[in-house]
């Protein structure tokens, strides 16, 4: 197999899940560092404007979305699994709502107390990100009903983790991971608000002590270099009715932030996945993969 690169930057909350789910899998890979904001020169033709962090490729295939990422790294290294106990459905349930419903409310705790140190046209940049202004200010207005959410829905692992190691068991699982990042990403600007839920601080700690497996830095210009010289896997494609046919032209994009829409072939379409074939100069051809869930697939 060709070596598994992940394209990220240390503080994305959703890098760590995935680093994690690499640290569960005691995975060697190459890490580059991608910019916090845009531009992000390296990685656009590798993603074809897909901007979201993390990003994995492997040789010319290239993941988008975590969901995705974590499943693939599943395929491709079965043990220790990120469904163990044949949980999967209940895994990736948990995960959908732990980020659907807690990244906002983690991200706004945190930015309202880290938002004089944000750095230069990082408000900018990510209001144009997620359709929505960055101020601080109203955050900090709103933070009382943001904490309270927050809380709220954290005394559901709480109550779970009381009597046992992690949340479907004594394995992590995908579900682990989706919930981690979220309290990783509180936890270092505000430890007082994780330091009042003591299984869940016990269960973060064992997260963090999973650790990332073992990293190597390239830089993007070499991960360009790794994906022009390979092919992409072959694969068996798989059709589903409810979709635009194999063949045409489409365009994916997310559906909640950084809704840039990709240009592609469609060449593989499921219920849970979305493949693209695409070129660019730097790269060659690679496919690109998405999980249907969370992206909206429309013909180009
Ligand atoms: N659903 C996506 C969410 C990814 C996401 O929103 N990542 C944030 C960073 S944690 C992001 O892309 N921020 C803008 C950027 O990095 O340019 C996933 O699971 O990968």
């Amino acid at each position: 197999m060709a070596d598994i690169i992940l394209h990220h930057y240390p503080l994305s909350p959703y890098a760590e899940k995935a680093r994690t789910a690499l640290g569960i899998k005691r995975a060697a890979w190459r890490s580059v560092i991608i910019p916090v904001i845009m531009p992000k020169p390296d990685l656009m033709p590798l993603t074809g404007g897909y901007r979201k962090t993390p990003v994995m490729q492997i040789g010319a295939d290239v993941y988008c979305d975590t969901q995705l990422i974590l499943r693939e790294l599943e395929r491709r290294i079965p043990e220790p699994s990120l469904y163990p106990g044949g949980n999967r459905g209940l895994a990736d349930g948990i995960a959908w709502w732990a980020e659907r419903n807690l990244f906002g409310l983690a991200v706004g705790v945190a930015f309202a107390k880290m938002g004089d140190v944000l750095p230069p046209g990082f408000a900018e940049d990510r209001a144009k990100f997620s359709g929505r202004e960055l101020n601080v200010e109203r955050l900090r207005a709103a933070e009382p009903r943001l904490l309270a959410d927050y809380r709220a829905q954290l005394a559901w692992p709480e109550e779970t983790l009381g009597g046992r190691a992690f949340l479907l068991g004594d394995r992590p699982s995908t579900a682990d991971c989706a919930l981690y990042h979220m309290v990783w990403f509180v936890r270092r600007p505000r430890p007082e608000v994780i330091a009042a839920f003591p299984n869940v601080s016990a269960w973060a700690d064992r997260m963090k002590n999973i650790g990332h497996g073992t990293p190597t830095e390239i830089n993007g210009i070499e991960a360009l270099a790794v994906a022009k010289a390979a092919t992409p896997a072959p694969f068996t494609p798989a059709r589903d009715p409810n979709g635009p046919a194999l063949g045409s032209t489409v365009t994916v994009a997310a559906d909640d932030s950084g809704r840039d829409p990709i240009t592609g072939e469609l060449i593989s379409l499921s219920p849970d996945k979305i493949v693209i074939r695409r070129s660019d100069p730097a790269v060659g051809e690679v496919h690109q993969h998405f999980p249907r869930v969370g992206f909206v697939l429309a013909a180009g």
